[in-house]
């Protein structure tokens, strides 16, 4: 796109806004602190480097598709999270898996590993500027074959488990100190059954005395922040998820832990932005991993839709942007992965710029006098607001390629890179 078109769709759209109280320019300044966190795992289909080939294997989650030149080393992955970074304007972050180490080539199991398998990463971090989060790997694993890690009544399996979760936290930690922005740790477990089990009670109380266990260390704030995500139900465990809504909603009110809103975890019909602001006020922070649910996958490419509108909209709305950690979670094999992160991530910074271009405190008071019909029409009005002409030029400020420009620029890169590996 030319410059100066850019910037002139840029000063009416300002105009329009301003004519409604809005600022665009202090609208982009916010969206600036609002850091994405990229989700490492869609360069490799969830592979991870514990050995050459390494595959998603059980646990309820899938990636289908082959397009070709997925990530098969870290330097790949590397040379594509900074083609993805090289495209997107504003604050990002980085979330790894525990099966991302350097483990130069040697098998560490997970019961092993130290945060000297992240150096590499965490110097990496430190020269972009970028943050990391931490995921415990509790899947692909034979310990997980079963169908139960920190739920498992196999006790040398949920020690296992337990082991590994107590070390990632120590990673993340270091990550955070190491780092100076705290950095995020996520448990997430596909434990559950895919027939009708009589005794969800046992696996609860297990899942509940590993988190116990887990979180017996603790860290400062400043370093780590600890979550827990539930799930609805996944492939080979439709009948009982043990670590549901329910149960980690309890345990982080109890706890005083993150919860973890992934928002393909839901049933279709339940909202994930309708209950941002009832769990805010039993918790102090949330993250978010921010996908596209279609029927009963959970993980398609993130894209603008009502589901992440209201997201995005209810946290401006609740002034609760500094208790919303924002990452993504998809992962899609069919497609250029560089592009899917780039669709992905500009769309939820595009669902937070229009969020923070909402004049709500006007909706806010036909609210208060039960004026139902005029929040409606300005509702509706703004979803005809040109608010891509100020993403375009957000893009632009930041050097960044606005508005389709970047597929040429991966177009270049698959053809010169994805498609000689
Ligand atoms: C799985 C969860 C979990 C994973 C990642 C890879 O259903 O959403 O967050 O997608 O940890
Ligand atoms: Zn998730």
């Amino acid at each position: 796109m030319k410059k100066t078109e850019i910037e002139k769709a840029y000063r009416i759209a300002g105009e329009q806004y301003a004519e409604l109280g809005i600022d665009t320019a202090k609208a982009l300044e916010q969206l600036n602190n609002i850091p994405v966190s990229l989700h490492c795992w869609q360069t490799d289909d969830v592979g991870g480097f514990e050995k050459p080939g390494a595959e998603l294997g059980g646990g309820g989650i899938q990636v289908t598709g082959n397009f070709p030149g997925k990530a098969r080393t870290i330097e790949q992955m590397r040379q594509d999270l900074d083609k993805v970074i090289s495209l997107l304007p504003g604050k990002l972050r980085l979330s790894l898996h525990a099966i991302y180490g350097e483990f130069g080539g040697k098998l560490v199991d997970r019961d092993k590993i130290e945060t000297k398998h992240f150096q590499g990463w965490i110097d990496w971090a430190k020269e972009r500027g970028v943050g990391l989060d931490f995921n415990c790997t509790c899947f692909s694993h034979p310990y997980a074959d079963e169908g139960f890690t920190l739920a498992s009544k196999n006790e040398k399996i949920r020690r296992f488990w337990v082991e590994h979760t107590k070390r990632c936290r120590k990673i993340a930690a270091d990550m955070g100190k190491q780092l100076g922005t705290p950095s995020v740790h996520n448990i997430w477990i596909p434990d559950g059954s895919k027939d009708t089990p009589v005794d969800r009670m046992a696996h609860r109380k297990i899942l509940k005395k590993s988190l116990d266990e887990i979180f017996e260390v603790e860290y400062p704030k400043k370093y780590l922040k600890d979550s827990i995500e539930s799930k609805l139900f996944g492939i080979g465990s439709e009948s009982m998820v043990v670590g549901s809504h329910d149960f980690y909603l309890g345990y982080a009110v109890k706890n005083n832990k993150l919860i973890t809103l992934d928002n393909g975890h839901f049933h279709p019909t339940e909202q994930v932005g309708d209950k941002i602001s009832s769990v805010l006020l039993y918790v102090d922070e949330i993250l978010l991993h921010l996908t596209r649910g279609v029927r009963w996958d959970s993980d398609h490419v993130l894209t603008l839709n009502d589901e992440l509108s209201l997201i995005a909209h209810e946290i401006v709305r609740a002034n609760a942007l500094n208790r919303v950690n924002v990452g993504l979670d998809f992962f899609d094999a069919s497609l250029n992965r560089i592009g899917a992160y780039v669709i992905g991530t500009r769309s939820a910074q595009i669902a937070f710029l229009n969020a923070l271009l909402e004049p709500v405190s006007v909706l806010r008071d036909f609210e208060n006098r039960g004026r139902i019909f005029e929040r409606l029409a300005w509702l509706e009005l703004m979803k005809t607001k040109p608010f891509g002409a100020v993403y375009d030029y957000y893009c632009m400020i930041n050097g960044r390629p606005a508005g389709l420009d970047y597929i040429n620029e991966i177009l270049k890169y698959e053809k010169n890179v994805l498609m000689k590996r």
